[in-house]
């Protein structure tokens, strides 16, 4: 009984992480992705000033799930979290087509930088809730934006998802979860 204890508790606490960046421009839920994920909720978020770290197990794989502030001042530092890198989710706030083209500047930095060479990447098309009428664009239109289909040898999806109802965030986790198996 104590030996099967003791190897179980090893397990769970030896077991390597598997690092997931959660990047994005400000605002567009990825502290609020992070922990309705990881908490099951919908939690009142502050703008970011740092990083916010959560281990989750899932399917299996323990992820460590790291959310960096977004700001402009901030995204200069995105770079010393890169190191040992598996996975990246890219947040992009649907609503927000004036900075699509920020964003995609972005993702061009990240998809260039050699540290990120083998990382997977996951784009979700937040917020996904609102109205198209509102000007929020589909998950094409954020693909088509972001020239995604441009990007050759890196393993990428795209996926609509919403932070307050849930849409979409569990099909992302599991994409991660095949490609890691494969
Ligand atoms: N309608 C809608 N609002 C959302 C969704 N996800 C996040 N929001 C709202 O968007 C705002 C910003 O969310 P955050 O999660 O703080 O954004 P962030 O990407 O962490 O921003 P920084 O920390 O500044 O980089 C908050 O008011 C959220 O409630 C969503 O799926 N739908
Ligand atoms: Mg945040």
């Amino acid at each position: 009984m104590g030996v099967t204890f003791s190897t179980l508790w090893a397990r769970l606490f030896t077991r390597k992480e598997t690092k997931v960046l959660i990047l994005g421009l400000d605002n567009a839920g990825k502290s609020t992705i992070l922990y309705r994920i990881t908490m099951g909720s919908v939690v009142a978020t502050a703008p970011t000033v740092g990083s916010n770290h959560e281990i989750y197990d899932y399917k299996g794989v323990r992820f460590g799930l790291i959310d960096i502030g977004g700001q402009t001042s901030l995204r200069s530092s995105w770079g010393q979290y890169f190191a040992g890198t598996t996975a990246i989710i890219l947040v992009i706030d649907s609503s927000d087509a004036g900075r699509l083209p920020l964003a995609k500047a972005e993702l061009q930095k990240l998809v260039a930088d050699e540290e990120l060479k083998s990382a997977l990447l996951l784009v979700l098309a937040n917020k996904q809730d609102l109205p198209t009428a509102q000007g929020r664009l589909t998950p094409a239109q954020v693909s088509e934006a972001l020239s995604l289909t441009d990007l050759r040898e890196r393993e990428w999806q795209i996926m609509g998802c919403s932070a307050l109802t849930g849409q979409g965030l569990f099909e992302g986790m599991d994409w991660l979860v095949g490609k890691l198996a494969a």
